[in-house]
C-alpha cells in the first residue's frame, strides 16, 4: 500500500503557544481555525487514544439548526452555513447529506412547542416548516400516521436543509487541514494534570512528559469536568452515556432523518443501507463508553411502532458515548477563571452538528483572549447571572 499519510506523527515539541486537549472534531477544528483564522500555528492537539475515537465517531450524524433561542439559533445556523462549503474547504469530502430532518410531534404540547419553535426559527432567518400529518406521510410514506397507533403523529417540524454527515470525514478532513498548516496531532497523549502559575496556566502534564504552553484549550467532551477538575475548577456538567446502534443493511426505503424526543428513538438510512438508531440517555452517570438494555428495548419499542416496516430487521451492533450535559442543554464555549485556560464543552447529545462552528468561535476565543460574539452567551457565568439557554426542548434527545 503505497498511500501516504494524512497527518504526521510528531514527537511533542517542549512548548507551544497553544495546546489543545481532545482530538474530537471540535478540537481538530479548533486547531485548524486557529491557524487558518488567525495565524497561530505553533499549536498541539493531544489526544489520549486516537483522533476521532470519542463521541466524533460514535454520534449519529444529525446536522440542523432549528433550536428555539436566538443565541442557539445563531451559533448552530452558523455552523450549518459553515457546513454548507466544508468538504470544498477541507479539500474533503464530508459527505454532507441535506436530506431532511423531521421532529415529530404526538400530542397537543409537542404540537404547540413545535409551531412556536418554527416561528421562533423562521424569524432567525432559519428554514423551518410545520407539516401536517398528510405532508408527513408524504414526505415519509414508511412513518406510520394512523390515528390508532401507538404513538399517534399529531405533525411534524421539518428543517430542508438538515441531514447528515460521515463523521470519520469530518475528524480526517480537519485533521488533514490543521496538519498541513503546521500543527501537531499527537496521539497516545493523555493529559493527567494542568499545572498553574498562581493566577494562569502554565502548562499540561501528559503520559508523555510536561509540556509548557502559552494558552490551553479543554475540548474533551465527556471527560471536560475532569480536565476543569485538574486546575481545581468545578464545572456544572454531568457526565452520561448515550446510546446508538445499526441494523443489518437494507435496500433504500428511508431518504430523510425523523426523530421523536418524546419516544426517545430517531432514525436515518447510512450510505451502506444500515438503519442508524438513537435513543435518549442513560441517565446514570458513567464514564464507560457503553450503554444498557433497558434503553434498547425502549428504542425499539418506539422504532417499530414508529415504523411497522422495520419489525423483522436484525440489530447488528451497537455503542455508547459519553456525553457532557449541562443543566439548560446548552454549551459552555469560553474563557475559565484562570488566565489562559479555556473550555469548550456541554455540548452534550448535540455537538456533532456544531463542529465547525463551535471551533471557529473557540479559535477565536482563544486567539483574542475573548469570546467571539457567538460564543459570549455561553460563558460559564452564566449559571451565576441566571442568563441560561434552555434548549431542552430542541435538543430533541431526550436528557
Ligand atoms: P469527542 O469526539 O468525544 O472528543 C473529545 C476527545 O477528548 C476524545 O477523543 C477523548 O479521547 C479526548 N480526551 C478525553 N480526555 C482526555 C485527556 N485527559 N487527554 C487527552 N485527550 C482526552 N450530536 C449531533 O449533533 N447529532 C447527532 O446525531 C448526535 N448523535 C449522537 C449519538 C451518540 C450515540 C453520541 C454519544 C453523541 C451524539 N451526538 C450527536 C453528540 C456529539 O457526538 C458530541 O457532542 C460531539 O461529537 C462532541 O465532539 P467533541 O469533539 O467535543 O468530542
Ligand atoms: O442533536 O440532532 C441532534 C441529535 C440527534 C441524535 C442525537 N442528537
Amino acid at each position: 500500500m503505497t498511500w501516504p499519510r494524512l497527518w504526521r506523527d510528531p514527537e511533542p515539541k517542549p512548548a507551544y503557544d497553544a495546546v489543545i486537549v481532545g482530538g474530537g472534531g471540535h478540537g481538530l477544528a479548533t486547531a485548524y481555525y486557529l491557524a487558518k483564522e488567525h495565524g497561530i500555528t505553533n499549536v498541539a492537539v493531544l489526544e489520549k487514544g486516537w483522533l476521532g475515537g470519542g463521541n466524533t465517531a460514535r454520534n449519529t450524524t444529525v446536522i440542523r439548526s432549528n433550536y428555539l433561542w436566538d443565541e442557539s439559533a445563531a451559533i448552530y445556523e452558523f455552523s450549518l452555513k459553515l457546513w454548507e462549503g466544508l468538504s470544498r474547504d477541507l479539500n474533503f469530502n464530508v459527505m454532507l447529506s441535506q436530506r431532511g430532518v423531521l421532529n415529530l410531534a404526538h400530542n397537543l404540547h409537542d404540537r404547540r412547542e413545535a409551531i412556536r419553535r418554527v416561528h421562533a426559527n423562521r424569524l432567525n432567518g432559519i428554514d423551518a416548516e410545520w407539516l401536517d400529518p398528510t405532508a408527513v406521510r408524504a414526505f415519509c410514506p414508511i412513518l406510520n400516521i394512523d390515528a390508532g397507533a401507538r404513538y399517534p403523529v399529531l405533525g411534524a417540524t421539518l428543517q430542508r436543509r438538515g441531514g447528515v454527515a460521515r463523521h470519520d470525514a469530518v475528524a480526517w478532513g480537519y485533521a488533514r487541514a490543521a496538519d498541513a498548516r503546521g500543527v501537531d496531532l499527537i496521539q497516545n497523549c493523555a493529559v493527567t494534570g494542568l499545572r498553574r502559575n498562581g493566577g494562569r496556566i502554565a502548562g499540561v502534564e501528559t503520559s508523555r512528559g510536561f509540556i509548557k504552553a502559552g494558552k490551553v484549550g479543554i475540548v474533551a467532551a465527556g471527560h471536560n469536568s475532569v480536565l476543569a477538575a485538574m486546575a481545581g475548577i468545578r464545572l456544572p456538567i454531568e457526565s452520561h452515556p448515550l446510546q446508538a446502534l445499526v441494523s443489518e443493511p437494507i435496500k433504500p426505503v428511508l431518504d430523510c432523518v425523523v426523530m421523536s424526543n418524546a419516544v426517545h428513538v430517531y432514525v436515518s438510512q447510512s450510505d451502506k443501507g444500515e438503519l442508524v438508531m438513537g435513543a435518549g440517555i442513560d441517565g446514570f452517570n458513567s464514564y464507560a463508553q457503553r450503554g444498557s438494555f433497558p434503553v434498547i428495548e425502549a428504542q425499539m419499542g418506539a422504532v417499530i411502532a414508529l415504523f411497522p416496516i422495520f419489525s423483522r430487521l436484525r440489530m447488528m451492533r451497537s455503542w455508547g458515548g459519553i456525553v457532557d450535559v449541562c443543566p439548560d442543554a446548552s454549551p459552555i464555549i469560553g474563557k475559565l477563571p484562570v488566565d489562559g485556560l479555556y473550555l469548550n464543552g456541554g455540548w452534550g447529545t448535540g455537538g456533532f452538528k456544531a463542529t465547525p462552528g463551535s471551533g471557529f468561535v473557540f479559535a477565536h476565543t482563544i486567539a483574542n483572549d475573548a469570546p467571539h460574539p457567538l460564543a459570549a452567551p455561553f460563558s460559564l457565568e452564566r449559571f451565576t447571572t441566571g442568563a441560561l439557554i434552555d434548549e431542552h426542548g430542541a435538543a430533541a434527545v431526550a436528557h
